[in-house]
């Protein structure tokens, strides 16, 4: 999955030492852990990686300070790296530079030679490089969150620098993984628990957090399933807004929140801009309308093709009546040549002269700094709209509701999906911290409903298991999902069900 390279004592990578970080804290043991972001926007993950690599230095044994030097960059960045010191041309997600010639299991305790450096006092056991976009991307491979994927990197490449290796790919690569198992699992960090505690800011000095200055509403809007949602996710760093590959996924505004330094960003992901054919979808192209008024910037996602469709047309006319800054997202662009994308530009251009246009991958992660770096120019002076740590506005039961809507269009075919509505009817913890959801599904049709429940009951189970690890994920704790299916026919033409389903636009 990753490599990593130990070299002979006495190596020493030049570490870039441009960006000025606060260096010891209370919280480190005494441990010098230097931790270097070559990302724009500031550092998200220095509280997570400063208590990983403290905490992993103590499983290990590490009483003595010691000094540790981490690089969080791109993907460019490490693949330079690995070209500079390895002659490998390629990118990877963690690079560890060891400082000394150490045994695993044996921690240094500073008397070794070359184990106190005179100036400092601590003991160097050398460089982490950490690709974030790799990161990222693995973490969206294996369906859990980035915090856990930079941890087990951190955590792995610690070991390495005491001394562990896995180049045998045998009895040694055994012994690094149960170690990497133990250490994680001491921080409460497993394959489905995330330990939220581990994100919370450093106490001490320079960790104060900067005040919210600017403050903006972004709308992103465009055609069914042109990836607004995974947009949305991405640049919000966690999932608000379901995603599937089936056309008019999302049905309401979800508002996704993302804070940086100063500013703060509302996202407001829409429905896909489409022909309404039931009372429900005029509910949806409502919700578009009055999305892409009253905001401080509009996104306008398209995808790679050299073609202004009629959705697009029609946002675009709607767009230019507007006097602020309207971008084009090229999106997807992961699935073409780089020569198409100059033909997609010039479609465009010829409709709407755009504020800019910015490429992207957006489940790749492509192209997002450089987006929120142009989206951070549009936003207004003003407070913060969310506290800091707000990713949604949305309750959690809502978003309970949402997760097993997105299981229904991921296991069920054709039209059967767009067919059902989610009612949440109980939504409650109990004294030991468990979740009692019920829920219900709404089909338009008998037939349908013996679909979704299946031969035996077998499609509603897989439906519900695969709803209810997700819950525990995002609630962080065990939840006993309960759901039954029923019929409402027609019920998307029928204006009182569709408003008591929660799709109410009236003023
Ligand atoms: N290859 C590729 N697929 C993408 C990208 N972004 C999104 N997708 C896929 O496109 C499909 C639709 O994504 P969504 O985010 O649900 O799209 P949406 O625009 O929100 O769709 P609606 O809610 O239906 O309007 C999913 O299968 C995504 O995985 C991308 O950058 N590259
Ligand atoms: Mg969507």
């Amino acid at each position: 999955m990753w490599s990593a390279m130990s070299l002979s004592s006495g190596s020493s990578r030049p570490m870039k030492r441009t960006k000025t970080e606060e260096r010891r804290n209370a919280e480190m043991n005494n441990h010098d852990i230097y931790i270097d972001w070559e990302l724009s926007g500031p550092n998200p993950y220095r509280p997570l990686l400063t208590r990983v690599i403290t905490a992993a230095l103590a499983a290990e044994g590490v009483q003595v300070p010691c000094g540790v030097d981490v690089l969080l960059t791109t993907d460019e960045g490490i693949r330079e790296i690995n070209r500079e010191q390895r002659a490998i041309d390629a990118a990877t997600d963690v690079l560890s530079f060891p400082m000394l010639e150490l045994t695993p299991g044996v921690p240094p305790d500073g008397t070794g030679e070359d184990q106190r450096d005179p100036e400092t006092g601590l003991c160097p056991l050398g460089d982490m490089v950490i690709s974030v976009e790799r990161a990222q991307a693995q973490a969206a491979e294996f369906g859990h969150s980035v915090q856990r994927e930079m941890a087990y990197l951190a955590v792995h490449s610690v070991l390495h620098l005491l001394g562990y290796d896995h180049l045998d790919e045998g009895p040694q690569k055994a012994q690094m993984r149960a170690r990497e198992e133990a250490i994680l699992e001491g921080l409460g960090v497993t394959r489905d628990h995330w330990n939220e505690d581990l994100d919370a800011p450093l106490a001490g000095p320079g960790t104060e957090e900067v005040p919210v200055k600017r403050c903006g509403m972004i709308t992103l809007c465009g055609r069914p399933n042109v990836g607004k949602s995974t947009l949305t996710n991405a640049l919000v760093g966690e999932k608000v807004a379901i995603v599937s590959s089936k056309p008019q996924t999302t049905r309401n505004r979800i508002c996704g929140v993302l804070t940086r330094g100063e500013n703060q960003f509302v996202f407001l992901d829409t429905p896909g801009l489409h022909r309404a054919a039931n009372r429900l979808g005029d509910y949806m192209v409502d919700v578009v309308r009055k999305s892409v008024a009253d905001v401080d910037a509009v996104l306008l996602l398209v995808e790679p093709i050299p073609n202004v469709g009629g959705a697009e047309r029609e946002l675009i006319d709607r767009i230019k009546g507007m006097k602020v800054p309207a971008v084009l997202v090229i999106n997807k662009i992961d699935t073409v040549e780089k020569a198409q994308l100059l033909a997609v530009m010039e479609a465009y251009s010829k409709v709407h002269d755009f504020t800019a246009i910015v490429p992207i991958s957006a489940k790749r992660r492509e192209g997002l700094e450089e987006l929120l770096d142009l989206l951070a120019t549009f936003l207004p002076e003003g407070p913060q709209l969310f506290p800091r740590d707000a990713v949604t506005d949305q309750p959690e039961r809502q978003i309970c509701g949402e997760i097993v809507r997105e299981k229904l269009l991921y296991c069920l075919d054709k039209e059967i999906p767009h067919g059902t509505a989610v009612e949440v009817t109980k939504f409650s913890e109990r004294d030991n911290g468990i979740i009692d959801l019920h829920v219900t599904i709404y089909c338009e049709k008998a037939s349908h409903k013996g679909i979704i429940i299946g031969k035996q009951g077998a499609m509603l189970k897989k439906i519900s298991t695969m709803a209810r690890e997700d819950v525990e994920r995002f609630m962080g704790t065990k939840v006993y999902l309960e759901t039954w299916v029923k019929v409402k026919e027609n019920w998307r033409d029928n204006l009182n069900l569709i408003r008591s389903f929660g799709f109410d636009n009236r003023e």
